[in-house]
């Protein structure tokens, strides 16, 4: 019997960066799309979940992704960087700007198989945060909370902070962090059923 090949990883390619909802390819590929405050580490964890540094570009200031970002994986689904929302110091006009954008993202896409929101392991969930998920809930969207850079606090403190956001959220939610590699495996299986159509939240 010839020998079962498990698939790890991802293969990953940039589509295009959109700034207008007109622009998004209109194929019938599902979507999984990435959502959280700006600088929480949406472009980092696509980065490291498909093992390329370089794919979404990435800085230490927050609002880096001002587009929405497509990205075609294994040829089968796309995952979609979206802007960061909550961040003040950008000016109110470019912030309208992608939060329209998000919003007409949020409600036209059609094949948004579910969505990963982000949430800062050392911040508290926002009424952002919140309203979002209420708003996926709303349209019955599968939705996966994931507490980033874990490596900034002891694992006891993160574990805790899971627990918190599941019972907050009320949806399932895993730690990650790009520096050790934490929760990539989860994550990886988290997406694939996503895909799948296998999570119902
Ligand atoms: N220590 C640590 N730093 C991280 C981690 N993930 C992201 N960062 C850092 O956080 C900063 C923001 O990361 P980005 O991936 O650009 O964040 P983003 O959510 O895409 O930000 P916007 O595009 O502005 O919305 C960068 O300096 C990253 O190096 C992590 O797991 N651990
Ligand atoms: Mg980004």
């Amino acid at each position: 019997m010839a020998r079962e090949i498990v698939k790890k990883g991802f293969d990953c390619k940039f589509t295009g960066s959109f700034f207008h909802i007109d622009q998004l390819p209109k194929d019938r590929r599902l979507q999984v799309a990435f959502a959280g405050r700006s600088n929480v580490g949406k472009s980092s964890l696509l980065n490291r979940l498909v093992g390329q540094k370089k794919l979404a570009k990435i800085s230490s200031t927050p609002g880096k992704t001002r587009s929405i970002n497509f990205f075609l994986v294994d040829d089968k689904f796309y995952f979609v960087d979206l802007p960061g929302y909550g961040y003040a110091r950008v000016a109110r006009k470019v912030r309208e700007n992608w939060g329209k954008l998000l919003e007409k993202y949020l409600e036209e896409s059609r094949y948004l198989a579910g969505l990963v929101l982000l949430l800062d392991c050392r911040r508290e969930v926002t009424g952002e945060d919140m309203e979002l998920v209420e708003w996926l809930a709303g349209r019955g969207l599968p939705t996966l909370a994931v507490v980033t850079k874990a490596d900034k606090l002891s694992r006891d403190r993160v574990n805790r902070k899971v627990s918190a956001v599941e019972t907050q959220l009320g949806i399932p939610t895993i730690p990650f962090s790009v520096v050790t590699g934490q929760g990539k495996k989860e994550l990886y299986g988290a997406i694939r059923d996503l895909v799948a159509g296998k999570t119902n939240a």
